[in-house]
């Protein structure tokens, strides 16, 4: 079979870029630690005020023993709840999603939070805000007529604020 040589040419042109592409997107995420959800953890998404983890009470943040935050937050249309929530920065921060309803997804920019929420499952992401600030976190999965406005903040404060902070769980009740 005949192929002339500038179409030769150009099919390997094309073949290297694309081999381009797939090695640029393979090397950035090993770079960045991406991975595809992993977290298999089923959960009861219609009775999650029954449940002992997602129950109303237990939502928000709460500070292990040793300085790490863990962080439980139900997404339903359309909104991520608690609706306003404060962790330190430069600290390692444990989120666990579920979904009251249906799929939604959640995406903090500037960071590695970019998970389905699928209802039934309980998503697991564990990331670090490098620096203090209002974090948007988005809804990226549509999910109904008010996806658009399914989005909210996370203020990250300071290393050092956090350690005299009055907002943190626990300190209402003293
Ligand atoms: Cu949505």
């Amino acid at each position: 079979m005949h192929i002339d040589p500038l179409e030769r040419k150009w099919i390997y042109v094309s073949l290297g870029m694309t081999g381009l592409f797939v090695g640029v997107i393979l090397l950035t995420s090993f770079i960045h630690g991406v991975n595809a959800p992993s977290n298999v953890e089923t959960i009861d998404s219609a009775r999650l005020h029954l449940s002992k983890e997602f129950a109303e009470d237990n939502l928000g943040v709460e500070e292990n023993v040793d300085g790490s935050i863990m962080v439980r937050m139900v997404a339903a249309r359309y909104g991520f709840f608690p609706r306003s929530i404060k962790v330190p920065a430069d600290t390692k921060i444990t989120f666990r999603w579920v979904s009251f309803d249906v799929l939604h997804g959640v995406h903090i920019p500037m960071t590695n939070m970019s998970t389905m929420i699928l209802p039934g499952f309980v998503a697991e992401v564990t990331t670090v805000f490098p620096k203090p600030g209002l974090y948007p976190v988005l809804c990226n999965e549509y999910c109904g007529r008010g996806h658009d406005h399914m989005w909210s903040n996370i203020s990250v404060i300071a290393k050092q604020h956090w350690k005299q902070s009055s907002n943190k769980k626990g300190d209402s009740d003293e």
